[in-house]
């Protein structure tokens, strides 16, 4: 693998660890939920249409373009380092719902393909949330570890991320990293479990160490991979992840979409769902990073 680093340090090698991929293995739900439960998470292959994935990154991209941060062209996802966001959009949270509403992302969360996906993993029919999360990574920006529990607890107990990379993404943009036996952790999800998840606050366990210290202290290995289009990780909300850094030479953003799926039949977190979802703070759209201008720098605790 090439250089996989968090907190600008490179992570060692004894550290680094591959994702399973599950994509021969499941064709059944029963499959599905017993490799959640063995590894807490599943990675499949090229599981969505690779050219449904590469429309969406063209058209959100795109907007991005517009507003002076992408250079064109914008699939290739080159970062300008600068902006004029604010200056052209108005209001970012509208903005950035708009973006996040794209038809052909909306074809890649929620389509066909997605769903079908989704059904064959609950065994039953699914549905996705509404409310998305777009994440453009410029490099300097990362996502420290954390547990998706308590947010998205509210409605079912089904409920799971699917993440995947809108575009390429290679170890050097950044991905999606999992930390290897983290569903296992009973005292860090004990923990979890104690804290109000009907706060808007954002609650969430926090880690005092980055992971490379972390991952050395348990004597586990993180994993990740070198993402495709098409590729996705469906993980609970008892698995530890985050991302790398983002230390692409070549100024490249890293795009990846993360989105809530349960079973249709489970009752519903309204804050995710209808055509203004509040989002977990209530404000929308404008609450998440990706409604920042890609010049400020942010790092998600
Ligand atoms: O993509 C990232 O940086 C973090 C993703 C994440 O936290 C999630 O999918 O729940
Ligand atoms: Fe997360």
């Amino acid at each position: 693998m090439a250089t996989c680093m968090v907190g600008g340090r490179p992570v060692p090698d004894a550290l680094l660890g591959e994702l399973r991929d599950s994509s021969e293995l499941l064709s059944t739900s029963e499959e599905f939920q017993s490799r959640m439960a063995e590894d807490g998470y599943v990675f499949l292959r090229g599981a969505l249409d690779a050219g449904e994935i590469m429309a969406a990154r063209e058209e959100a991209l795109e907007r991005l373009a517009e507003v002076d941060e992408i250079k064109r062209p914008a699939v290739e996802g080159w970062a300008t380092g600068t902006s004029r966001r604010k200056e052209l959009v108005g209001d970012l949270g509208e903005f950035w719902q708009s973006v996040s509403e794209g038809p052909n992302l909306r074809t890649a969360t929620h389509g066909a393909k997605m769903r079908s996906i989704l059904d064959a993993l609950f065994g039953e029919p699914s549905i996705g949330q509404d409310y998305i999360f777009l994440r453009v990574g410029v490099p300097g920006r990362s996502t420290d570890l954390h547990y998706d529990y308590p947010f998205f607890s509210r409605g079912s107990k089904r409920i799971v991320t699917v993440w995947f990379p809108v575009g390429e993404v290679s170890v050097v943009q950044g991905p999606l990293m999992i930390v290897e036996g983290s569903h296992h952790y009973s005292d860090l999800i004990d923990l979890n479990q104690t804290l109000n998840y009907d706060s808007t606050a954002s609650p969430r366990v926090a880690l005092e160490d980055d992971a490379i210290t972390f991952a050395q202290k348990r004597g586990t290995r993180l994993l990740t991979t070198h993402f495709q289009p098409g590729d996705i990780v469906v993980f609970g909300m008892t698995t530890l992840h985050g991302s790398l850094d983002n230390h692409s030479p070549e100024n490249r953003v890293r795009v990846s979409v993360d989105v809530r799926y349960q079973p249709a039949s489970d009752p519903k977190d309204e804050r995710y769902f209808g055509t203004k979802p509040g989002g977990t703070t209530g404000v929308g759209y404008g609450e998440l990073n990706g409604a920042k201008p890609l010049d400020q720098p942010w790092h998600v605790r």
